[in-house]
């Protein structure tokens, strides 16, 4: 290909093309070159250019420079296209790493900016490749800051501020003026896409950007940042490190927990099929598990790991009894024990306190109490809160949101998106007009789990397994609302056997729009039209 380049440069030293500015086609009919050609740099200020290539459709690129713990070391590219990676200085002490895709064929001049997660600092490739595949120019920052830890935050309030905010809106809006230099039109759309952090990223852009995005996907949303970060530091000491007293041991909430949890839950909602369909009816009851006074065999808890499970499924409060977040998803124990209650600290949590609230990085986890949860909301860097009641320029704007969640999720409860909607439908009671919510039950975190949860909720394995259908994919269900004025009444989940695509569908469910709930009719329960929401 570079052959080719260089052979159009001599034919048309001898005329016989015309010369190259006069025709904007010929750049068209060579990608290559119209990627190679580009100067990025010269149309955004403060940046400078990292890459510039052109990567064919199944090429697997090397990531080397990028940060190890952000476990991406290769990414597989699913169209032909240019790639561009910038770095954007924000202020003299911080910057972005800033990506930009921009495929050879984009009819529908669709932009989309994709969203990180935890507290890092990662460009999420995988998302990248999946929505060039679907012929999205697509752009990623890390964030602000590289890697997974908030580290890079301590007496840097110019990190955490694009953190925050300021990444996301300053690279998606070098991925508009950059697009329109490439392609020599402007996006007719633009989209964001999603989850965890990336959920509150898009309502942030939302609340503080409202012209940024016609179209926005916030999966599980960390929304109502602060409190979030106290709730899910609550968890270890209740629990305490592995091995001290009262400790209970992973085997026992996998196998144990668990399946009391299915034995007082699944069944409620007319199917034992491992998926809590409704997690609001379930209300776990620990206290069946406390041992008989005789009773040697391992498989009970004694009275303090009962009032400790007590606590992990309660309402999380202020010693006055108002809420600070709502309970976590029942159902998620299998997961749950990797992180929230692994007998460690929760490192996103750690983290947020150490280097932003507390400024302090020996600060240990176990000494955590709810009066830090008030003092990280009361300090809100950036307005980092994330809770809105309302976003009237964005919908005055005409612009569009669907949320999903997990019923069974392990990092971000549920409960906590229902009650976020729900404030926002008391002050907006048309608010289904802009603003979607779908519960997905059996799912974990943003994606997995026993469930019909695969969607095309982003770039993992089993998006490609998903048709491009605004039916059963977030995206092209987003993208139906924006430009046709189609609305989505359900989302159809994919459950693949073992998760995998090469061995076919498993099965599918209608996941209602909230605040309708899934009800069992009657039936083949793996059959959609056995279920109905009501
Ligand atoms: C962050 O990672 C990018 C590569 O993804 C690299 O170019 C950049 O130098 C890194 N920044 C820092 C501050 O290490
Ligand atoms: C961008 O560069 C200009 C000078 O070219 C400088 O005045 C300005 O402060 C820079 N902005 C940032 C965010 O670094
Ligand atoms: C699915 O995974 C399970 C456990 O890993 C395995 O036993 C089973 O054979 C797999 N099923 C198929 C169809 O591959
Ligand atoms: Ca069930």
């Amino acid at each position: 290909m570079l052959g080719t380049a260089s052979i159009w440069m001599s034919l048309a030293a001898l005329n016989i093309f015309p010369p190259f500015t006069a025709s904007a086609t010929s750049w068209v009919d060579d990608p290559r070159r119209r990627c190679l050609s580009f100067e990025p740099e010269k149309f955004v200020a403060n940046a400078t250019r990292t890459w510039l290539e052109y990567v064919s459709r199944g090429t697997t690129i090397q990531l080397s420079d990028n940060d190890a713990s952000c476990n991406r070391p290769s990414q597989l590219v699913e169209a032909d296209l240019c790639r561009i990676a910038l770095h954007i200085d924000t202020s003299h002490r911080s910057g972005i790493t800033f990506e930009l895709w921009l495929p050879d064929e984009w009819p529908a001049a669709r932009l989309v900016s994709t969203g990180n997660g935890g507290i890092d600092g990662c460009v999420k490739y995988e998302d990248l490749a999946y929505t060039t595949g679907l012929g999205f120019a697509a752009m990623g920052t890390n964030n602000g800051h590289n890697g997974t830890t908030g580290a890079p935050f301590y007496h840097n309030p110019d990190v955490l501020e694009d953190y925050a905010h300021r990444a996301l809106h300053t690279g998606t809006a070098a991925a508009k003026t950059l697009t329109e230099a490439f392609y020599k039109k402007p996006a007719a759309r633009s989209y964001y896409l999603g989850c965890s952090l990336g959920g509150r990223m898009g309502i942030k852009g939302a609340e503080r950007y409202p012209d940024d995005y016609d179209g926005i996907v916030a999966g599980c949303p960390a929304v109502d940042f602060n409190h979030l970060q106290g709730q899910r530091a609550m968890f270890y000491p209740i629990t305490g490190p592995v091995g001290s007293s009262n400790y209970i041991s992973h085997q026992l909430w996998t196998g144990l927990i668990h399946d009391e949890v299915l034995r007082q839950c699944d069944g409620l909602d007319g199917v034992v099929d491992g998926i809590i369909e409704v997690p609001d009816r379930c209300h776990f009851k620990p206290e069946a598990l406390l041992c008989a006074p005789d009773q040697d065999d391992g498989l009970c808890l004694n009275k303090q790991q009962v009032e400790q499970l007590r606590q992990i499924y309660a309402p999380y409060t202020y010693p006055d009894g108002s809420l600070i977040f709502p309970r976590m998803n029942p159902g998620n124990e299998i997961m749950v024990v990797q992180k929230l209650i692994s007998g460690a600290p929760f490192s996103y949590s750690q983290d947020w306190f150490r280097y932003v609230v507390l400024n302090d990085p020996t600060w240990d986890a176990i000494e955590y109490d709810s009066s830090l949860a008030r003092r990280a909301d009361d300090l809100n860097p950036f307005d980092i809160r994330t809770y809105p009641e309302t976003l009237p320029a964005f919908k005055a704007r005409g612009g569009k949101i669907i949320s999903y969640h997990g019923g069974q999720d392990n990092q971000i409860t549920s409960f906590n998106t229902a009650r976020f909607w729900d404030r926002m439908s008391r002050a907006d009671q048309r608010l289904h007009d802009y603003f979607r919510f779908f519960r997905v039950s059996g799912m974990f975190h943003c994606n997995g789990g026993p469930g019909a949860w695969a969607f095309g909720q982003g770039g993992g394995a089993p998006a490609k397994g998903i048709a491009f259908e605004p039916r059963t994919n977030v995206l092209a269900a987003i993208v139906a609302w924006v430009e046709r004025g189609e609305p989505p009444e359900t989302l159809t989940g994919t459950k693949f056997i073992n998760d995998t695509v090469a061995l076919g569908v498993d099965f599918q469910r209608r996941h209602c729009l909230y605040p309708k709930t899934q009800t069992y009719l009657g039936g083949n329960h793996k059959d959609p039209s056995s279920w109905n929401c009501l």
